[in-house]
């Protein structure tokens, strides 16, 4: 069987709007298992589950595809304008990170799968993983030479920076490998005090515990100590990227799909006031605990706690979601109505879940009201 060139790998890669391509030896991780293994050990790693569920797997290309050699490496820019005009929403706006606006994903899968199908169609098996459990992407991109690995955990690809999403293509072809790249960063450390919860805890570590990211994906009550923090974030959180220096050079495309499928905000209120079949039908390529609608209404009271907004409506909903339901979602609004000075009823105080009443005696910092 003869190989396709690498050239030709980035040709069809390039057609379909991936911007690099790289190939690493299907080899075990080593270093990445030793990490995850140490990280899990100290609770870095919260409740995760994705690679961390079975990290032996998830650092092991060879487990992919019977007999893998390489893994096709591919980087997809998700950088974009907001739009002109940014996309209106009613209300107080929750902000989505980058890699969310639109299903970049969704882009990456189709141009990867041009890639595997030029292997198979060379007679060589192929099979995409794409943000999934079964391999530590940043990794195989670091090895195919493609970036390095910033103190903010994300990889930066040399002239353009880190907004990028990455995906693999293992396969028995053998391929020539490309070399890792030594550190880009240099003295820089702008990142580290940019995060608003502390969570990158040392150069190039994460603690899921404390990142908003993982935070507004994670289940459960969201952490009071980090509530302040999330502003008005609905889901990610790319301040650590913001401030990076090498982020400024990399030229935005322009923008693609229209302003209705695009999403840099969404309406607080608007989540507030849709059914669970509306909210996973909008926002289903999200990671949702569950797929259960209510974590994002968890994050929206959060974020309308933080607006420190004194319109009418913002009130109206926080003040019916302290009748509502599930507990959980009470005891957020609880949180909600101190910080943007609703009085809360006195039935509260005997409400017959814990976690309300302990909402209730919790001292709440009022927002600022803007
Ligand atoms: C779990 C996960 C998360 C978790 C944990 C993040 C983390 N840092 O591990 C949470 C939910 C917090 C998260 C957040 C985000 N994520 Co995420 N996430 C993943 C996932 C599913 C697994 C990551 C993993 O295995 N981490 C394991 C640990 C060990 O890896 P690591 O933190 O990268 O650690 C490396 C460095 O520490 C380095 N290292 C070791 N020693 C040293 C020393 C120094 C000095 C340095 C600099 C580095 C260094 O080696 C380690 C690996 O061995 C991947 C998809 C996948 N299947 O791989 C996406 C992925 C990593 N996420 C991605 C994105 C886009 C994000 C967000 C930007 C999304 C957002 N805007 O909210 C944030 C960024 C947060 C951050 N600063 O890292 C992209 C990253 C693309 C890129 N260019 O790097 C990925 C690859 C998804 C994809 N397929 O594109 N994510
Ligand atoms: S994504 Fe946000 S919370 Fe997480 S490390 Fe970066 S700045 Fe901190
Ligand atoms: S902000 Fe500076 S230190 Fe942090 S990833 Fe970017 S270049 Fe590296």
């Amino acid at each position: 069987m003869n190989v396709p060139s690498l050239a030709e790998l980035q040709e069809v890669a390039g057609a379909h709007g991936i911007d690099a391509l790289g190939v690493a030896r299907a080899e075990i991780f080593a270093s990445t298992l030793e990490d995850l293994v140490e990280r899990k050990e100290r609770g870095l790693s919260a409740d995760m589950q994705f690679t961390y569920r079975n990290p032996q797997r998830s650092t092991d290309p060879t487990k992919l595809v019977p007999g893998a050699q390489s893994l096709v490496v591919g980087a997809r820019s998700y950088l974009r304008d907001a739009g002109d005009p940014v996309p209106e929403v009613e209300g107080p706006a929750g902000a989505v990170a980058r890699y969310v606006w639109e299903d970049h994903y969704q882009q990456l899968r189709v141009g990867l799968e041009a890639v595997a199908d030029l292997l198979r169609g060379h007679g060589y098996r192929a099979r995409l993983v794409i943000d999934d459990n079964a391999l530590v992407d940043r990794e195989a991109a670091h090895r195919a030479g493609l970036g390095w690995y910033g103190k903010n955990a994300n990889l930066l690809l040399p002239g353009k920076g880190s907004w990028f999403v990455l995906g693999s293509v293992a396969t028995d072809a053998v391929l020539p490998p490309g070399q890792p790249l030594s550190d880009g960063c240099g003295t820089c450390e702008r990142c580290l005090p940019s995060c608003p919860t502390g969570a990158i805890v040392s150069p190039g570590v994460i603690d899921a515990r404390r990142c908003l990211a993982w935070l507004v994906q994670a289940k459960g009550t969201f952490p009071a100590e980090h509530r302040e923090a999330l502003g008005q974030r609905i889901y990610g959180c790319d301040d650590c990227q913001e401030v990076c220096p090498p982020n400024r050079v990399q030229a935005r495309r322009p923008v693609e799909i229209s302003n209705a499928a695009r999403r840099p905000f969404v309406g607080l209120l608007d989540i507030l006031s849709a059914t669970d079949q509306e909210l996973l039908d909008r926002y289903g390529v999200w990671y949702i605990p569950g797929r259960e609608a209510r974590y994002l209404r968890r994050n929206a009271l959060v974020a309308l706690g933080n607006t420190g907004s004194d319109d009418a409506l913002v009130r109206r909903a926080v003040k019916r979601y302290l009748g509502h339901s599930d507990p959980m979602l009470r005891a957020h609004a609880v949180w909600a109505a101190k910080r943007l000075g609703v009085v809360l009823p006195a039935a509260l105080q005997d409400d017959p879940a814990v976690e309300v009443r302990a909402e209730v005696q919790r001292a709440v910092t009022p927002a600022p009201v803007v």
